[in-house]
């Protein structure tokens, strides 16, 4: 029988103290449903460190990103306060074992929203949406792994950055993204490359949450999902994301 107590521990100490550790799948494989029961018991342990959960993030909502990292399922993992840098801030490499960038759009819910819902459902239940940058880093050696060790690995969720909220109905089907390192293009795509349409991404969460007996909440963020591939972070990147219409979110790497 799989120890899923002892998987969410050893998973929750690499993300902790950013170490990498060995894929699961070398021993044996975990179902989906394992790994998301891996992926809520590691986050207890975060929440039970008096960390707080800030919302969710989708994942490889776009195909750029399920050919970057060869797993062709949408899948989801939570966000806490603790992920959180600061926009126009630094972000230290020591904090992380091998991250990743990739741009992405965020919604900020307004009303509790959750299970089977209509694209207009899930947007009526939306505050606000913003540009917004991803930090993925899985905590598998060489960044490999299968669905069920993504998942338990908590989607690779590790860092998020917000830029400026914009009321909801700003149109997000079809704007051009431009990810710098150093003001150099180094990826370039569309919102339309998140499932054709971001709130396709937000009506996935809506019903990824319910499987799990849980609810998009007042205040929460949802991360749609990257629409290009991701770009390795390394010391001295100025990262910059520019969206058509929605304006800049940027950081700076150090040490
Ligand atoms: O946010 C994402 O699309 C990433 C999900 C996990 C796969 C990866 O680490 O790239
Ligand atoms: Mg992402």
């Amino acid at each position: 029988m799989t120890d899923i107590a002892k998987l969410a521990e050893i998973v929750d100490e690499a993300a902790r103290t950013a170490t990498e550790i060995p894929q699961f799948s070398d021993t044996k494989p975990l179902s989906v449903d394992e790994a998301y029961a891996v992926q809520a018991q590691s986050i207890q342990r975060r929440y039970a460190r008096g960390e707080r959960r800030v919302g969710i993030k989708m994942g490889l909502t776009s195909r750029a990103k399920q050919l970057q990292v060869g797993v062709d399922d949408v899948l989801w993992g939570r966000l806490t306060d603790a992920m959180r840098e600061e926009e126009g801030g630094e972000v230290s490499m020591a904090k992380y074992v091998h991250p990743r960038v990739e741009p992405e759009i965020a919604f900020l819910i307004g009303k509790p929203l959750s299970g089977n819902v209509s694209a207009l459902e899930a947007m009526a239940a939306v505050q606000a949406v913003a540009p917004a940058l991803e930090i993925i880093d899985s905590r598998y050696k060489a960044f490999k792994f299968d669905v069920g060790d993504v998942i338990a690995d908590n989607s690779s969720s590790s860092g998020f950055i917000i830029g400026n909220w914009h009321a909801p109905d700003i149109d997000i089907s079809n704007l051009g993204m431009i990810l710098s390192i150093n003001g150099v293009a180094g990826e370039i795509g569309s919102t339309a490359a998140i499932l054709g349409h971001p709130v396709r991404s937000l009506v996935s969460a809506a019903r990824m949450v319910a499987s799990a007996g849980e609810t998009l909440n007042p205040g929460d963020i949802v991360l749609a999902g990257g629409a290009t591939a991701a770009i390795p972070m390394a010391a001295g990147q100025a990262v910059t994301l520019d969206v058509q219409n929605m304006g800049t979110v940027a950081f700076n790497v150090v040490e």
